[in-house]
């Protein structure tokens, strides 16, 4: 009997407002009752959100996007890293349990928010903690204008949540994805997010579905 397939690793990155933790937790539902996984204990797929902000060190980044805290660019910087190192072996279990594993939010998000800073901090320098970090098979990009994104209710009260800030972390986002397709092309799929959601869930699963299936070779290290 051959092994069962690992599961599939995917990440969705986006804008805040662009719909990530709505369109993440409607694949995951999607993921858990489709699923060939009926009989197994182990899960279909979970969602996990970065920043965690349950565990000590993403309680410390918690209070610093509610600036409570303040904290030097560089040193937050490693703890988006850390709380992402804290959660890889989970990570790394579920998909060797053959769970397909959903991150909102993930190391992209980490350098295109301490990229776009004033000063900005090195974009080389922003990726090297995040190097070797369990690698997503896909990687969604939930596109979208930051004046649409404005107009979904509004940003909040955290830090960053500004339209010139978004509007610079979108061009890292950019950059970043450039440079994933220059490596292994289809990694980074841009999703227009300004959509009805409808159309935006289904376009989402129509980059998912071929991955589920296709991911029978171990997890590799990002940008390894
Ligand atoms: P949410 O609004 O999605 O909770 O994100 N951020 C996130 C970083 O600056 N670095 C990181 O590594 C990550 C994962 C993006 C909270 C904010 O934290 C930012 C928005
Ligand atoms: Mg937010």
């Amino acid at each position: 009997m051959s092994p069962p397939n690992r599961g599939a690793f995917i990440a969705i990155e986006g804008l805040d407002r662009s719909g990530k933790s709505t369109q993440a937790a409607r694949l995951l539902s999607r993921l858990q009752s489709d699923s060939a996984h009926a009989q197994s204990s182990d899960p279909s797929a979970v969602l996990i959100k970065f920043p965690d902000r349950t565990t000590a060190i993403g309680k410390t980044i918690d209070g610093y996007l509610r600036s409570e805290t303040e904290l030097d660019d560089h040193a937050i910087h490693l703890l988006f890293s850390a709380n992402r190192w804290e959660l890889a072996p989970i990570i790394q279990a579920h998909l060797t349990a053959g769970t397909t594993v959903l991150a909102d939010r993930y190391a992209f998000s980490g350098i295109a928010f301490s990229a776009q800073k004033t000063p900005p901090l090195r974009y080389e320098w922003c990726r090297a903690p995040d190097v070797g970090l369990p690698a997503p098979d896909l990687t969604l990009f939930l596109n979208v204008e930051p004046e649409v994104a404005m107009l979904r209710g509004g940003y909040g009260e955290e830090r960053y949540e500004t339209r010139e800030v978004q509007r610079k972390v979108r061009e890292v986002f950019e950059r970043i994805g450039r440079e994933m397709n220059e490596g292994e092309s289809g990694k980074w799929v841009v999703v227009d997010a300004g959509q009805d959601r409808d159309k935006v869930a289904q376009d989402i699963w129509e980059a998912v579905e071929p991955v589920l299936n296709c991911v029978d070779s171990p997890v590799t290290g990002l940008w390894e």
